[in-house]
């Protein structure tokens, strides 16, 4: 009898992090600016006063931060690479930065030799402030596309040996609506916050997605083309979208608004990325001219770009409730209000330390169908975590015991759980967000999504009670007993394995 809540005996997991919110270090050996160096350096500050410069020294201390996820029994690691730390300037003709490179070879190295897999994403939002000087970054399609792809040469030509596992862009819907419709990320751009002198909120936002878009095919067509057959690793995307539900059930148009929500949020790109498929038919008709075209050169392209794994970042849920009036011009969510509760004044979810996120396990599970059945991928969890009400305001020994962030995991590992067993997704992966505390992009450092607590006036790391209990809850799940019997199976594949460090 399958336990309800196992997991398979090979599914994989560990936890995430991305380079500026870690790394610091910013001006050591030879790194270049990116636009989030300038955007947390900005008069009167856009970022809570917080900025990257040292962060959780990361870049100092990666070993002190491998040895942690040693102990914490993660199989996998997935990191980003700052761009501008490799190729200072950015460009396709711009010199290599041999010390940028030297040091993701020995954090590769370090984690090879402890028995953790290196997931690497390419762009985790920190694009050279060069290139934004120069053609206007993701603004410029077809300069940005050249950029992006030399700089995945360069990651697959130095890196490739080790790292088989590709990410090529994190969340391109944050990336294009924060950076360019509300302007709360770099590099705040729009025309509907008051804190930002530049940018237009009801088209930049679609022209940085389809660089993105096109970005991301370059990079694994590359792949595909000139290095799949002898590095022979797998190259896929994370996106992230929230699920949405109705915000009155009985009312179709709330269904649609949902159903519309979600295409806005994930489809825009899913359509292009997974289907070779243009945009869905709801952005088509809401936003008219203003939603790039894709040539038949273009669809030729996404075509060869096929992807081997979808990436799914997932943090929450909301409902979605229709709006009875045109679009305006600088609407990007389909027309729909967005609510944490509903007609019946039912919360979608618990509260967490973060205004945004309630704990949504239920829909978890929903998204993980709906996105299986819909893109037909198997699915790596790339990020999926949250801070503990309070948590921001908590000493560390508070801090540590963080028993609302263990019943997140616990019951979005149920979740998952179900997708497989009883709703036949395929999903083989989860990575926690985010093995430290670190610095939340716009919140600045208040609010800690870390199983370890970062002090950062000292910058000593703790562990939290969650990092041991996710280790436990993997183990059970994906059972000794399951572990046994695969064995049995096909004992030559696991003895190929390495041991895995223990806590
Ligand atoms: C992701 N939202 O961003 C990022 O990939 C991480 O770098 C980040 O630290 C993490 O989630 C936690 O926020 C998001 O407002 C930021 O819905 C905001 C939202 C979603 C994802």
């Amino acid at each position: 009898m399958p336990i309800p809540n196992q997991l398979p005996h090979d599914f994989e997991w560990g936890f995430a992090t991305a380079a500026y919110q870690i790394e610091g270090a910013v001006d050591k050996d030879g790194r270049g600016k990116s636009i989030w160096d300038t955007f947390c350096h900005l008069e009167p500050s856009r970022t809570k006063g917080a900025n990257g410069d040292i962060a959780c020294d990361h870049y100092n201390r990666y070993e002190e931060d491998l040895d942690l996820l040693s102990a914490y029994g993660a199989q996998a690691y997935r990191f980003s690479i700052s761009w501008s730390r490799v190729i200072p300037l950015g460009g396709r003709n711009d010199p290599v930065n041999e010390a940028g490179i030297a040091f993701y070879n020995r954090l590769i190295d370090s984690l090879i030799a402890r028995g953790v897999t290196p997931w690497v994403t390419l762009y985790h939002w920190d694009l050279p402030q060069a290139l934004h000087d120069r053609y206007g970054g993701w603004l410029n399609v077809e300069e940005s596309q050249q950029d992006f792809e030399r700089y995945a040469r360069l990651c697959f030509e130095r890196f490739g040996d080790r790292v088989k596992n590709w990410i090529t862009l994190n969340e391109p819907w944050i990336v294009s609506i924060f950076g360019y419709a509300t302007g709360i990320n770099a590099p705040g751009r729009s025309s509907i916050n008051k804190d930002a002198s530049e940018g237009d909120t009801s088209t930049e936002p679609w022209i940085v997605g389809k660089s993105l878009i096109m970005s991301h095919a370059r990079a694994v067509r590359l792949y595909n083309r000139e290095f799949r057959a002898s590095q022979k690793g797998v190259i896929g995307i994370s996106l992230n979208g929230d699920y949405y539900e109705p915000w009155n059930a009985e009312d179709d148009r709330d269904k649609a608004a949902a159903e519309r929500r979600m295409q806005f949020h994930i489809g825009w790109f899913a359509n292009p990325i997974l289907l070779a498929k243009d945009y869905p038919e709801c952005m088509r008709e809401q936003l008219g001219e203003r939603l790039p075209q894709f040539s038949a050169d273009e669809f030729s392209l996404l075509r060869e770009a096929e992807v081997d794994f979808y990436g799914m970042n997932y943090y929450t849920a909301q409902f979605a409730r229709h709006r009875s009036g045109p679009p305006s011009e600088t609407d990007f969510l389909g027309n729909v209000d967005e609510l944490q509760e509903n007609s019946d004044g039912v919360s979608i979810g618990e509260r967490s330390g973060v205004h945004w996120l309630r704990s949504c396990p239920d829909k978890f599970r929903k998204h993980l169908t709906r996105i299986y059945r819909l893109y037909q991928k198997p699915i790596y969890v790339t990020e999926n975590g949250c801070p503990c009400p309070g948590e921001d305001k908590m000493t560390r020994d508070e801090a540590v015991r963080d028993t609302y962030r263990i019943k997140y995991f616990e019951t979005h590992l149920d979740a998952i759980a179900q997708a497989i067993n009883q709703d036949a997704a395929v999903v083989k992966g989860y990575f926690a967000w985010s093995l430290l505390d670190n610095l939340e992009w716009s919140d600045g450092f208040g609010v800690r999504f870390g199983v370890t607590y970062t002090d950062y006036d000292t910058l000593e790391r703790t562990p939290k009670l969650s990092a041991r209990v996710l280790k436990q809850l993997f183990e059970e799940r994906m059972g000794r007993q399951a572990q046994k019997l695969c064995q049995e199976q096909d004992s030559r594949a696991y003895q190929s394995e390495s041991p895995k460090p223990r806590m």
